[in-house]
């Protein structure tokens, strides 16, 4: 029995967006879907009941945070990830590649791993295919990553094209180190900013063959077309019956685009950090609750939005709480964000059932003018 199985229930007649569900060891999601992110086995702010509220059936949690705190091995002794944090759904754990790649200076990559430096402690580490596997392994997650080089932008031909192939040598070697039979391993392909090299990175890790299909590697500063093309270079070469993930992505017209050029998972960072800082989203784009304007708007942050914030508080209320730095303000702000990404995908999710993305899309850009 495989770890997951990917059903695909609709394409879209007029792109190339789908609709499908993914069955895991935790229960089942329907796709496209977007992951919230639990970096340190918490999505910031919101408990794990608050998060089913506002529709979320995926969260992320990152292999290299809690490998540093409180340790891989301290939550497996503890009964693993979903028991620690008290979460019962689907999970999915990254890597760690891409977070000892931000470490910048402090990091060593090698054909064996990344020696690095913590950046809680400046204390020494070293995190291989193999140990990424073993780590993720312990943590539980439903899903696990492959251990991957993601390349600096802008970065060289010659230098894109010695990563790529590093990703793919890692690549096999975490799909031999893996050995949890209810765990899914899902490959990532990168190849900077660079067509070819996007399309080789694909074959090969297709090649190996994974439960699902990631693209890393993308949203590093590079520009939206640059972004959004290096999405529809690889989607054809991904096997069609396994689900395709755009890891860090994104804003809400990424997600568009994304779901567009056919991908399925997504998990960005964007709604809880953005909340924190009181920046919202709406249907009509995005506001900054601390702005002077808000100060006595009795209006809910988004009047087209049904969210437990929306239904009870009034602007001028939130604009406060920001202001006076109240912990509920980084709460409601984070909730109605969230709720804002899940439901973006809810409609996303009923438009393809009406085989009407195309016409969706086009009037989610006519909303924000
Ligand atoms: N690799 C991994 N995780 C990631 C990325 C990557 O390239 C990105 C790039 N946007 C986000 N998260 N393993
Ligand atoms: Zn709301």
């Amino acid at each position: 029995m495989a770890a997951i199985s990917f059903e695909l229930i609709k394409k879209d007649p007029g792109s190339l967006a789908r609709l499908g569900s993914l069955t895991t060891t935790h229960g089942s999601i329907q796709t496209p879907i977007f992951m919230p992110v639990g970096t340190q086995a918490t999505v910031k702010a919101m408990t794990p009941e608050e998060l089913v509220e506002v529709g979320s059936q995926i969260i992320l949690a990152n292999t290299y945070h809690l490998y540093l705190r409180p340790g891989h091995e301290l939550i497996g002794r503890l009964g693993g990830l979903h028991r620690f944090m008290h979460w019962d759904r689907p999970m999915l754990t990254d890597s760690g590649g891409f977070q000892v790649f931000s470490l910048g200076e402090l990091r060593k990559i090698s054909e064996e791993g990344v020696n690095f430096r913590s950046h809680i402690d400046g204390s020494r580490h070293f995190i291989s295919p193999e140990v990424s596997i073993a780590i993720q392994e312990a943590l539980g997650a439903d899903i696990a990553m492959c251990f991957d080089e993601c390349p600096p932008y802008p970065a060289e031909y010659s230098y894109v094209q010695k990563s790529l192939e590093l990703t793919t040598r890692w690549a096999l070697r975490c799909k031999k180190a893996h050995q949890r039979p209810d765990q899914a391993l899902f490959g990532i392909v990168q190849g900077g900013m660079h067509p070819e090299l996007r399309r080789e990175s694909a074959r090969q890790i297709t090649d190996i063959g994974f439960d699902g299909y990631a693209l890393g590697g993308l949203s590093v500063g590079e520009e939206k077309e640059v972004m959004h093309r290096m999405m529809h270079e690889c989607s054809d070469i991904l096997p069609e019956n396994s689900p395709r993930y755009i890891m860090g992505i994104g804003a809400p017209e990424d997600l568009v685009e994304a779901v567009n050029a056919g991908f399925d998972m997504f998990d960005c960072v964007m709604p809880t950090r953005n909340a924190r800082n009181g920046a919202l989203f709406t249907s009509f784009g995005r506001i900054n609750i601390k702005a002077a304007v808000y100060a006595e708007d009795q209006s809910p942050i988004d009047p087209a939005c049904s969210c437990y914030v929306c239904r009870n508080y009034s602007r001028a209320y939130l604009r406060h709480l920001y202001r006076s730095q109240e912990i509920l303000a980084s709460r409601l702000n984070s909730w109605h964000n969230l709720h804002y990404f899940l439901d973006l995908m809810a409609q996303i999710r009923a438009a393809i059932g009406r085989g009407e993305f195309a016409s969706f899309r086009k009037d989610f850009y006519a909303a924000r003018g």
